[in-house]
Parts: structure tokens; sequence; C-alpha cells
């Protein structure tokens, strides 16, 4: 790392202002080279200094700089922050005139990566900055904030700090292997292990909520062709976003799109139509709506006057069976007969009208209910990413056949392995144990001036 590199790091497009950042040994010598005002080497660090950017004798633009001097910046590095004006042409152009200067064009979430490297944060705040920028709802958002600002990390690194105690002592023991003598107590590892497991059972236990705020919970909206599924759509989102007609068979594919209610982003997807059709398309479609159903959260089934109760019974077994919760919903509730409305309410409907929008803030109210995420103390430490539920799955693996062979009191090799491999993937989440692979499948997902 003893190159500069430079990236623009707000959004690109034209803004009010843009900001570009360099970070490295000589961030503020080569700014200082095309930089008119205070002479920048001589400043202190966390500064702002206003001049202009001179390409030879042409003002490029009047900007502020901004100055962090190693080790107090984001990257642990030199860093400067230009702050210019927000036309494409002049950051282009200083960005070129920078690197002609000898700056290098940053990688994806090269900055993160040297912050992560120079140890300013663990691999899982690291992912976690990626979060917070994307975070999109006040659930997601403060997910992503309690994992930068350490989440489970500490807890990890302590527990795997007592772990690598225990892997010391026994390969002490591999070494006096003549002798059949005992470093490693075995009831106090298999304390510690237990330990470890309750850890991260519930860590592995959480993801299916940490994930569902970070990519919002998927309601599906279900039901037999023609009973206003797409209108229900377009209600909830506000906008005319589903094909709606009173031809039964309209929608084909399904439609997802998100909203914010209460802090929780949900995902709808609104499905084709359930029927028998000799239609290839449409079965397809069908195909994918009973997929789409077993994969959801909650589905949100509905029925419509056109209905007996007989067909809803039917259709009620059908929902039982696949066995995801569901909350049933008589739309067209300004067609309904009160015969009708008694039927609906025995079996437990909800009525809407979701052409009129009546009903539709009820709904929202169910389903906030229903999911039961509003009261998720979102300050408890949640697992919202894939990588590290899978690194925690294999630990907890390894340390169930650490425990296999203190049962069966097998020669300290074995456990040896087996608590090696538990704290390489242990390592792994906070980045004690790397590879270039992983970094590389890490950060080349963040964007560029990340
Ligand atoms: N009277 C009344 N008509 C409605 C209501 N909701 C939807 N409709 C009508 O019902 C018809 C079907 O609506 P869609 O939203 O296309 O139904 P769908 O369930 O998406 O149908 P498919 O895509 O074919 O499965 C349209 O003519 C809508 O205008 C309602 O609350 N009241
Ligand atoms: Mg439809």
């Amino acid at each position: 790392m003893t190159d500069t590199i430079i990236a623009l790091a707000t959004p690109s497009g034209t803004g009010a202002i843009g900001v570009i950042r360099l970070s490295g040994p000589d961030a503020i010598s080569i700014t200082n080279k095309v930089f008119k005002g205070k002479d920048l080497s001589r400043q202190p660090a966390h500064t702002i200094h206003f001049g202009t950017i001179r390409d030879g004798e042409a003002i490029l633009d009047e900007v502020l700089v901004s100055l962090f001097i190693a080790p107090h910046s984001y990257t642990k590095e030199n860093v400067v922050e230009i702050s210019t004006h927000g036309s494409k042409y002049i950051i282009e152009s200083i960005i070129k005139l920078l690197i002609r200067n000898g700056a290098r064009a940053a990688k994806p979430g090269e900055f993160t990566l040297r912050a992560f490297l120079n140890g300013r944060m663990d691999l899982s705040q690291a992912e976690a900055v990626a979060d917070l920028i994307a975070s999109d709802s006040a659930a997601s958002h403060q997910m992503a904030m309690q994992q930068m600002r350490g989440g489970f990390s500490h807890e990890l690194q302590a527990l795997r700090e007592q772990l690598i105690h225990f892997a010391s002592m026994i390969e002490l023991e591999l070494d006096f292997s003549e002798e059949d003598v005992e470093f490693a107590n075995r009831d106090d590892l298999r304390g510690l292990i237990f330990k470890i497991n309750r850890v991260i059972h519930r860590l592995i236990q959480s993801f299916e909520q940490g994930n569902v705020l970070k990519n919002g919970v998927p309601i599906v909206i279900a039901g037999r062709p023609n009973v206003g599924k797409s209108t229900l759509l377009n209600a909830l989102l506000n906008e005319e976003r589903a094909i709606v007609s009173d031809v039964a068979g309209t929608t084909r594919d399904t439609i997802e799109d998100e909203i914010n209610i209460e802090g929780i982003t949900f995902r709808f997807i609104d499905t084709a139509g359930i029927r028998e059709t000799m239609d290839i398309v449409e079965a397809k479609g069908v195909e994918r709506t009973l997929a789409k159903m077993k994969q959801a959260r909650l589905i949100v089934y509905l029925v419509d006057p056109a209905q007996s109760d007989e067909e809803i019974q039917k259709q009620l077994a059908e929902l039982q069976d696949i066995s995801i919760p569901y909350i049933l919903l008589a739309n067209k509730e300004d067609l309904l007969s009160p015969q009708q409305k008694e039927q609906l309410a025995a079996s437990g409907a909800y009525f809407i009208s979701a052409q009129q929008k009546t009903g539709i803030e009820e709904l929202k109210t169910q389903l906030i209910e229903k999911v039961n995420l509003h009261n998720i103390d979102t300050s408890d430490v949640l697992v919202s990413n894939i990588r590290h539920v899978e690194a925690l799955q294999k630990t907890e693996e390894a340390l169930n056949r650490v425990l296999e062979h203190l049962a069966s009191d097998i020669t300290s090799d074995f456990l040896s392995m087996d608590i090696k491999q538990a704290l390489h993937f242990l390592g792994e989440i906070t980045g004690m144990v790397t590879t270039d692979d992983l970094l590389e499948n890490i950060f080349s997902k963040f964007c560029i001036g990340k």
C-alpha cells in the first residue's frame, strides 16, 4: 500500500458538490502540486482549506480541501477530500490531473479495504459499511450501524481467544505424546465449547430476522385469477405498477416492489392467479406463484364475491398445506352480500376493497403485527450477512465434532484438527483469517469510492 489512490466519493452525475477522495502516503503532496492556496503540507490534521485547483495556468475550480493526517483518518493513511462544484467535467478533469501527478484510480471498495488492512476495523465492520450505505429503512440502518460499531465481533473475538488457548495446550500435548500428559482440561474445554455454541446458535437463529430486515419482508399476494391481486399491489404502492383488467389470467409473471411501513421494508410480490390452465405461459406463471408462496414470510390470500363458500374452504385447506402464515382477505367488499360477509367473517377474513382503497391501512397494521418484526429489539445483535451465517454454521459443525471426539476419548490429533477448523471459520468472520479470494469477493461488491 505504498501508492496513493483516488476516486469520486459522491455519486457520479451532476450535484451541488462532488467530493474527490485520495488516500495514501502521497495524498497531501500530490494535491499540493495542483492546489493554489495555503501550503497543505504544513497544515494540521482535520482542517479545511479554500483555494483553487489549477492545471498549469488554467483554473479548474474553486475548492475546499479537507486534510486527515495518518493515522487519524478513515483508512489510517493520509487522506485528502476535495470538495468541488458538482460538474462531471470538473470532477473528471481534477481526477485526471491528480492521476497525472501520481495518484492511481481506486478499485471498488479499496478505501474500505485499506481501512481493514490497516486495522481500522475488522472485516465484519467493513462489510457493514456497505450495508450502511445501502440501508433504506430504519431497521436495516440500525442493524448496519450496530454491526459497524462492533456488533458481535468483540464477543466472537473473545471466545476465539479462549479457544486458541486450548488449541495451544493440545498442541503441547502432541509434542509430549510419548508421555501421555494432559495440559488441556477436557471438562473446561467442553464447557467453553458449550458456551461458544450457545452464542453461535443465537446468532444463526437471528439471521432469519436480520435477513428480512435487510432485504425486505417477502409478502406474496396470491389467489384465484381476477380476485384483485394486482389492484391490491397498486393500492399498496400507490401507483399503477401492475396491469389490472377484468380478464382472468392478466398477470403472468411475478411482479415485485417494496414499500416501507413503519420503518420496515416489505417486498410485495404480485403473482399469477392460481388455476388449472391449458395456456403454457400462464401455467408457468402459476408454477412460479406456488414457488414464491413457499418462500414467503406471509401470504396475503385474496378471495372475492364471485366465489362460493365451498370454493373458499377448499382454498383454505390448500393454504394450510403450505404451512406459511397467511392473512385471508375478502376483496371487493363493495360487492359482497351481507350473507357472504357473515360466512367470510366466520373464516377469519378481513374485508377490503382494493379498487376503492378501503381497508388498506388496517391491512398494513395487520401485516406489521403478523410478521412480528416490529417488536424486535434492533439493538439486539442480528446477523444479516449470509457469509457470516455460513461461517458460523461451519464453526458449529467443527465444534460439534470436537464434542464427539471428547466423548469418545479419541487422540489429541483429531481434537486439534477440528479445533483449528473452528478457529479458522470463526476467524473468517472478523477477518483474523483471510485469503485474497475472500477479500476480493467481499470488496469487489463495493462501489468505487467506498
Ligand atoms: N368492484 C370491485 N372491483 C375490483 C376490486 N378490486 C379489483 N377489482 C376489479 O377486478 C378485476 C380484476 O382485478 P386484477 O387486479 O387484475 O385481478 P388479479 O387478481 O390481479 O387477476 P389476475 O392477474 O388475472 O390473476 C378488475 O376489473 C378490477 O378493476 C374491488 O375492490 N371492487
Ligand atoms: Mg393480476
